[in-house]
C-alpha cells in the first residue's frame, strides 16, 4: 500500500490527547528495542519519520502517525528495558495497558518479536494481556535479516508453537534492515482499514 503523506500528528502522554477522529488505530507492541519505530519507517518507506535508536526505552509518549487519513499507525513505548528500574517499568507496563483500555479505536495490534529469541517473560505477559483484550493480532518475527533465509520459516513456526500452538493468529517474518516481507505485511493489514 502507497501512504502518499504519514505524519506525527499527536505525541500522547495522557487519554486525554488521543485522537479524536475515530480513524482505526494499528498498534505496534513490543519489548524496547525489537524494531517498532523501523517498522513504521519500512511500511511508509521513509528514513526518519518515527525516531529510532540503538539505544531503547527512548520513547515514552504513544506517538499517532496518520496515514492520509485513512487510518493511524501507533508507536507504544517499548517494555522490559533491563537499565529501567523496576518502578520505572512498571509506570511503562500501565501506561500501555491504559491506551489498550481505553482506546475505542484499536483495529489490529501488531505485537512484535525478535525472530532469534525465545519470547522473554515480558513476552509472553504482553501475549497473555492482548489475547485477553480479544483484538485481533499480527505477530512479527522480525530481524529476519540475522538469521539465514533457509532459516526463516523454521523460526517463525517455533515461535508460533510456543506463543500460540493453536495456531490461529497469523506470524509473519520480517526485516526492516532488507525492507523483505512488506507486501505479505500490507495484505493483512489492509483487512482491517476501512
Ligand atoms: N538487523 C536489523 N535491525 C533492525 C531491524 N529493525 C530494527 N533494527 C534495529 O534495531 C534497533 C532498534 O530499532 P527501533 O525501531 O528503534 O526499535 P523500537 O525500540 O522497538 O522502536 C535499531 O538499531 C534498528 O536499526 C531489522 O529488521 N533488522
Ligand atoms: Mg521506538
Amino acid at each position: 500500500m502507497l501512504i502518499k503523506n504519514p505524519i506525527l500528528t499527536v505525541s500522547a502522554v495522557s487519554p486525554k490527547q488521543y485522537p479524536k477522529d475515530n480513524l482505526p488505530e494499528i498498534v505496534l507492541v513490543g519489548k524496547s528495542n525489537v524494531g517498532k519505530s523501523s517498522f513504521i519507517n519500512t511500511l511508509v518507506n521513509r528514513k526518519k519519520l518515527a525516531r529510532t535508536s540503538s539505544e531503547p526505552g527512548k520513547t515514552r509518549q504513544i506517538n499517532f502517525y496518520n496515514m492520509d487519513n485513512k487510518f493511524y499507525l501507533v508507536d507504544l513505548p517499548g517494555y522490559g528495558y533491563s537499565k529501567m528500574s523496576k518502578q520505572e517499568q512498571e509506570k511503562v507496563g500501565n501506561f500501555i495497558e491504559e491506551y489498550l483500555q481505553k482506546s475505542k479505536n484499536i483495529a489490529l495490534i501488531v505485537f512484535l518479536l525478535d525472530i532469534r529469541h525465545e519470547p522473554t517473560s515480558n513476552d509472553k505477559l504482553m501475549y497473555d494481556y492482548i489475547f485477553k483484550t480479544n483484538l485481533p493480532c499480527l505477530i512479527i518475527a522480525n530481524k529476519a535479516d540475522k538469521i539465514a533465509v533457509t532459516k526463516v520459516e523454521s523460526a517463525v513456526n517455533s515461535l508460533q508453537e510456543i506463543l500460540n500452538p493453536l495456531k490461529d493468529i497469523v506470524f509473519l517474518p520480517f526485516s526492516s534492515e532488507r525492507k523483505i516481507y512488506t507486501d505479505d505485511v500490507w495484505n493483512i493489514l489492509k483487512q482491517y482499514i476501512h
